[in-house]
């Protein structure tokens, strides 16, 4: 009999709280028994016997969020995009042969370990990772190769998280780490990136309301190809600092390596913050394709949200620190 995992039951609310998850979690799963006993006992007479199984499908509701467009006036990329066209390199470079890949990723269970420089290190599981207040925040999503994506994450601030684990003084800049395991994540055993996937974050930028854990889209759970169970959104920054399936977060005293720095120093820097004036020494970053729609935009200054967070940035040469 086909499993039947959290993942592939969607929340009808965009406020998740654990209760209301758990009711919503309940009352489908009694619906799915109901309807596959049904089915079993209707298919008796055409179906075979023995070792037969009810056949299941769990009943996905749609794709919905609560905003129609963001801040801006952008409508909201379709779900078929988002969940079609991805940057996961751990399962293959390929943007259109993510989702094809990952559906035998395990999402569940799952733990991210929060450490390092802090007074109380935690393990979290998702299920006191979804106690955590969920909330819909619509950001655009801007890919440093050009292209981006209007996006109705479901997640909470990190700030939030940070709060619970008390930070150390000597706490300067958090790193993150995804998931490393080749038998699931088949493009693990190339060595594009020196695996696992590191991202990392001034504390101050850790702390911005604006930085949240996303643990959904579109009132859905996260799928395994937008980084499931949960990950990273920076939406001022590059999408490769958006760092996908989580499972370390460390406090730290030195700014972390990330992979791409570690790869590609001169193309990658560790801020990676969007600006139109500041160009990759391979391409230009003045425009972008928003995928679904036609021809190339502008792209702005922090990807928009200047006003939010040009005050993290005083005195900073964004060339300098790029
Ligand atoms: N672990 C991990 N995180 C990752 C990536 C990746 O390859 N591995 N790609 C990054 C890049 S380049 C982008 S643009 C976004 C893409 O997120 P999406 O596929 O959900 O749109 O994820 C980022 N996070
Ligand atoms: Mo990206």
């Amino acid at each position: 009999m086909k499993k039947i995992h959290w993942s592939e039951i969607t929340p009808e609310h965009v406020y998740l709280n654990r209760r209301q998850f758990m009711v919503g979690v309940g009352a489908m799963v009694t619906s799915l028994v109901m309807s596959a006993c049904t089915e079993q006992t209707k298919g008796t007479a055409s179906a075979p016997t023995s070792g037969a199984e009810p056949k299941i499908v769990a009943s996905t509701a749609e794709p919905q969020a609560v905003a129609q467009t963001d801040e801006l006036g952008n409508e909201l990329t379709d779900y078929a995009s988002i969940t079609g066209y991805n940057n996961f390199y751990e399962f293959t470079l390929y943007k259109e042969g993510v989702a094809g890949l990952t559906n035998t990723f395990q999402s569940s269970p799952w733990e991210v370990a929060v450490g390092g420089l802090v007074r109380r290190p935690t393990a979290f599981g998702m299920e006191e990772l979804r106690e955590f207040e969920q909330e819909e925040r619509v950001y655009r999503m801007r890919c440093v190769e050009g292209w981006s994506m209007v996006i109705p994450w479901i997640g909470f601030p990190l700030w939030r998280l940070l709060e619970e684990v008390e930070p150390e003084p000597e706490a300067k800049y958090v790193r993150f780490e995804t998931l490393y395991d080749p038998a699931q994540m088949p493009g693990q055993k190339s060595g594009v990136i020196d695996w696992p996937y590191v991202e990392g974050l001034r504390l101050d930028e850790a702390r911005h309301d604006l930085t949240i854990l996303a643990t959904g889209i579109y009132g859905k759970p996260l799928r395994p190809e937008n980084g499931a169970p949960v990950r990273l959104v920076v939406p001022w920054k590059y999408g490769f600092k958006s760092i996908k399936s989580i499972v370390k977060i460390d406090l730290v005293e030195e700014m972390p390596t990330s992979s791409w720095m570690a790869s590609a120093p001169r193309e990658y820097g560790f801020y990676a913050n969007v600006n139109p004036s500041v160009a990759h020494p391979r391409w230009s970053q003045a425009t972008e394709r928003r995928i679904g729609e036609g021809g190339r935009q502008r792209t702005l200054l922090f990807n928009g949200y200047e006003e939010e967070v040009a005050g993290l940035y005083e005195g900073m040469d964004l060339r300098e620190f790029f």
